[in-house]
């Protein structure tokens, strides 16, 4: 079991991410890439319509690729507006977006540059929910998937903090279970934990020797766990946070922040905090904030 620990979140809402850091890599988060070859070694079988018994899409293209803004038509636009209300972003757009679509890789041209040591540790990924969309989890399982290199990922744990959705119970074990085999675990509070009780209760079931937490609706970009599993094999001590860039709650289009450290003001809203004098001085964009 591992002590350690990355806190991330990353955004399809407006509202400010959970998070923090101590350290910071030049790495990001919430993109891929559209260039398909960056997929690499990851596994895409993809059984035979699997995704479409849920009424969902896989596959690189459609709706939203590349990062792009999804749109409705008028019709559903209409149908849009309830799930919407409920979810804080379009729900119902997300499930005419493919759980594999392409997104762009917004990382400084220096990061991606940089080489990694293959024999890095291993990872679990926690993501933890309560009543979100179905097609937004599923998203978040297969970019991290995706773009995560096979060796590196020894699991991804689903916490599910009591849900009301009979979706999110057997139709999501179901799917996880026969697209990933052995790969995802579901722990399920019997009661509403919260947030951070039920990060703990994924970290009890891990089994990485390093363990990431992140939201259940996240997008991940190519090469973004390389730099954060390197820093903390540098030092088991780090926290890391990558850098997140935002995925619109309306359009999902996926937009790119800035390189920033993460603080709280004294109203403990999260913030973005422009890096230090020194970091700009360095003139390096990969380093560390
Ligand atoms: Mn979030």
């Amino acid at each position: 079991m591992t002590s350690l620990l990355i806190m991330t979140s990353t955004l399809t809402t407006q509202t400010i991410p959970f998070g923090s850091d101590s350290e910071k890599t030049g790495q990001r988060i919430g993109i891929g890439s559209e260039d398909n070859k960056l997929y690499g070694s990851i596994g895409l079988c993809q059984p035979k319509g699997l995704s479409k018994s849920l009424g969902l899409i896989e596959g690189y293209g459609g709706r939203g690729k590349g990062g792009l803004p999804a749109t409705l038509s008028p019709e559903e636009e209409e149908k849009a507006k309830g799930p919407h209300e409920k979810y804080g972003y379009n729900s119902y757009l997300s499930e005419k977006i493919s759980l594999d679509r392409t997104i762009p890789d917004y990382r400084p041209t220096k990061c991606k540059e940089l080489k990694y040591a293959k024999d890095l540790p291993q990872l679990s990924i926690i993501f933890i929910f309560v009543n979100e969309a179905l097609s937004v989890i599923l998203r978040s399982v297969h970019s991290a998937v995706n773009h995560t290199p096979a060796h590196l990922l020894k699991e991804i744990i689903l916490v599910d903090d009591n849900s009301d959705e009979e979706e999110l119970k057997g139709p999501l074990e179901e799917y996880v279970n026969k697209r990933y085999p052995g790969l995802v675990k579901v722990v399920r509070n019997q009661k509403r934990e919260g947030l951070i009780r039920a990060r703990i209760e994924g970290w009890k079931v891990a089994t990485g020797q390093i363990t990431g937490f992140f939201d259940a609706h996240v997008e991940f970009t190519a090469g973004w766990a390389e730099p954060v599993l390197s820093r903390i094999q540098e030092n088991r001590k780090r926290v890391i946070l990558p850098s997140i860039d935002n995925i619109k709650q309306d359009t999902f289009e996926v937009q790119r922040y800035e390189n920033s450290a993460h603080g709280y003001s004294w109203e403990l809203w999260c913030m973005y905090i422009s890096p230090p004098k020194d970091w700009w001085d360095a003139g390096d964009p990969s380093l560390p904030i």
